[in-house]
């Protein structure tokens, strides 16, 4: 690492390319939180997807640790210029999850919502393919409540806005509803590697 302009470390060699424009290395896990960090029994936790689905499909906390759960290793970022790599997770891919509902012809888009009321809106090429989970660990161990625990939506390509942590389900739609930060102004996507910051971008 050598320092830019900024005095902020800058990747250099290899890790370069894994940093998308106008972003910084860091190693730290900092906490970005829009409100409190709300308590959830796990007895009355579920996931849910709904909307434009034939049939509704909840799994309890219980019925969701015996979903097929995956590994993944990712690079972060965050808006506010943060990446961070290599960060480990584990939890269940989407992919799994979508298998369980039918989808209706006209869904083309989804709303993350959470405990706490946080929401964020993702176009369904942005959630299949391996490319985003609800993940219940990090480094190995449960999910800090802090970071979304017991349970976030974790979607790496994007900034990390998108990440909605405490999910509670996806709601299918057929127009793409702006959510939470993205009414306030982010871009609809948030694709790092565009600099999609905020709408206009
Ligand atoms: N439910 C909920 N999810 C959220 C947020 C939030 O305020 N509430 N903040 C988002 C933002 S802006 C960021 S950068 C990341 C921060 O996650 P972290 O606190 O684990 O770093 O969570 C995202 N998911
Ligand atoms: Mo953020």
């Amino acid at each position: 690492m050598t320092r830019g302009f900024e005095g902020r470390p800058r990747a250099t060699g290899l890790a370069a390319n894994r940093v998308p424009p106008g972003q910084y290395l860091t190693n730290d896990f900092p906490v970005l939180s829009a409100g409190p960090t709300p308590t959830t029994n796990l007895r009355l936790w579920s996931f849910a997807i709904e909307g434009l689905v034939r049939e509704k499909v909840t799994w309890s906390w219980a019925e969701f640790q015996k979903l097929p759960a995956e590994d993944f290793t990712v690079d972060i970022s965050c808006v506010t210029k943060w990446t961070k790599l290599d960060m480990h997770w584990r939890g269940v891919s989407v992919d799994t999850l979508l298998e369980a509902v039918e989808l209706e012809p006209r869904a083309g888009f989804a709303t993350a919502y959470s405990d706490g009321g946080y929401t964020t809106n993702l176009r369904f090429p942005d959630l299949v393919n391996g490319q985003a989970f609800v993940a219940y660990q990090y480094d190995g161990a449960p999910l800090d409540p802090e970071h979304g625990g017991p349970a976030r939506l974790v979607v790496p390509h994007l900034y990390f806005w998108k990440s909605a942590k405490w999910v509670r389900g996806l709601h299918i739609t057929e127009k793409e509803t702006p959510g939470f930060w993205e009414s306030l102004g982010y871009h609809i996507r948030g694709d790092p590697w565009k600099e999609e910051r905020y709408s206009g971008d």
